[in-house]
């Protein structure tokens, strides 16, 4: 018989990703002090519902049965965060055992189902005493950082070897300082602006840190890529579904006019701001100097900064959800853009407002490979919303999430087959969990998760995406 080629090679990571505030619960036990995300759910108004992490979907006490759902998917890779509140409760200094042994036990037991564990740093929450001392708008954060990077690398390092420091330091720069959405909601460009500098120093020392633990170690900064493309067409709807990446640096007031060759310009801009400021600065050692130029609040760098900044991450981990329909704006004669949620092209959308977008997939894993060529590419997150509904026999019968799944998994087949280095794929996320600001609303998981009683129940999708990795990674043609 002819041997028909598998498309993923054995060795692709097959998983599904968390982290820790949106899915442990247990905000104040066994010695773990308040983040900032706790600080923020109990502050009245600041998340959508009154959603709070406290208990999440308790996690923290039902990680066997976590465990034993992802075995039971048949992934052979889980990347979830590890609260630093719980871990090193005063930010510095000593360790909380009994943070240590939940997260030991839970690498323990993973490792035992076969299950590789990618572990965050970082995944937006930080001890609330380090965001009592400005958070990152203090450069004091990239040694605290770092002091805790290697902490943690001592402990588990043994077994784990797949290491990422923070997640999407954009998301934290922008909706945790420079806008108001998410904790401490400064609403100060400039703090914005000083955060995103520290953020990168922070994985650069981080990943130093981490290095110097030993070799096998590989070490990665997520950024989420959202593909830029220029509209100019109508616009009905004002709310744009990109809460976190408003508040932006340049946010321009009061429009004027634009052409579409303002749109086109305005387009690379936003691709600037988004992706090529944070992905660019650890293999050039410099911010992009065009954005630089165009930006209006600057941070401090020092000197030596870029010199400690220019280290190549051992893999690139990207989150994609969705590309940015951008539009220009002018302002006092200075372009700007916004993204745009454009909702009549017939495309389908999640509930985040997020358009399905395949294509841009594609098209930024080609672009990875021809602009970082050769670094190994894990997509860490990918995945749909929705308003799923548990129906009568207790089925939920995700039929556009297996859709969004498939159509993005086959992009990862072709990229591959066209020499895109990609190892991992993540699916955001494992298990229905709290959707930061906008609270429960927001159902991501291929699990689903009954919020009164924390039953968990696999979604058409878990059972699609088991079924499919069995295929993909059985010996039989
Ligand atoms: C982020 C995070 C995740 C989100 C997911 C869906 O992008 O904010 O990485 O924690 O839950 O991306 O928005």
């Amino acid at each position: 018989m002819k041997e028909k080629k598998k498309v993923f090679p054995a060795d692709f990571a097959w998983g599904a990703a968390t982290s820790a505030y949106q899915i442990e619960g247990a905000w104040n036990e066994d010695g773990k002090s308040e983040s900032n995300w706790d600080r923020w759910a109990h502050t009245p108004g600041k998340i959508k519902g009154g959603g709070t992490g406290d208990v999440a979907v308790d996690h923290y006490h039902r990680w066997k049965e976590d465990v034993g759902l992802m075995k039971q998917l048949q992934i052979n890779a889980y990347r979830f965060s590890i609260a630093w509140s719980r871990i090193q409760p005063a930010g510095r200094g000593s360790l909380n055992p009994k943070g240590v042994s939940f997260y030991d036990k839970l690498i323990d037991s993973l490792l035992e189902s076969g299950i590789e564990p990618f572990v965050t740093l970082c995944h937006y929450d930080i001890p609330q005493i380090l965001e009592d001392r400005g958070g990152w708008v203090n450069r004091e954060m990239t040694d605290w950082f770092s002091e805790y990077a290697g902490k943690i690398v001592h402990l588990f390092g043994s077994r784990v070897t797949k290491w990422m420091t923070i997640n999407e330091p954009i998301c934290i720069a922008k909706g945790h300082y420079a806008a108001t959405v998410e904790p401490p909601g400064l609403g100060d460009p400039q703090a914005g602006a000083d955060a995103a500098h520290h953020l990168m120093l922070a994985h650069a020392k981080a990943q130093r840190a981490i290095r110097a633990c030993g070799q096998k170690y590989q070490v990665a900064l997520v950024n989420c890529i959202f593909p830029s493309e220029p509209y100019t067409g109508p616009v009905k709807s004002d709310s744009d579904g990109f809460a976190r990446m408003s508040g932006d640096i340049n946010s321009a007031e009061g429009e004027e006019p634009v052409t579409p060759e303002d749109a086109a310009a305005a387009a690379y801009l936003q691709d600037g701001y988004t992706n090529r400021w944070w992905m660019e600065p650890p293999f050039t050692g410099r911010y992009p100097q065009d954005i630089w130029a165009h930006m209006e609040h600057h941070p401090d760098v020092i000197e030596g900064d870029m010199d400690i900044i220019k280290a190549k991450p051992d893999f690139l981990a990207i989150n994609y959800y969705t590309r940015y329909l951008v539009r220009a704006v002018r302002s006092k004669g200075k372009l700007s853009w916004k993204g745009i949620p454009v909702k009549e092209r017939g495309n389908s959308y999640s509930s985040m407002g997020w358009e399905v977008y395949p294509e841009g997939l594609y098209n930024t894993l080609l672009r990875l490979k021809k602009e970082y060529a050769g670094t190994p590419v894990y997509i860490t997150e990918n995945g749909f919303a929705f308003e799923d509904k548990i129906s009568d026999n207790g089925t939920i019968e995700d039929d556009y999430r297996v859709d969004y799944l498939r159509r993005h998994i086959d992009i990862c087949g072709k990229a591959l087959a066209e020499g895109v280095n990609l190892k991992g794929y993540f699916v955001w996320s494992l298990l229905d969990n709290l959707e930061w600001e906008t609270g429960w609303g927001q159902r991501f998981g291929i699990i689903y998760t009954d919020y009164k009683t924390l039953n968990r129940t696999v979604k058409k999708s878990g059972l699609w995406y088991r079924d499919f990795i069995a295929s993909a990674t059985s010996k039989k043609t």
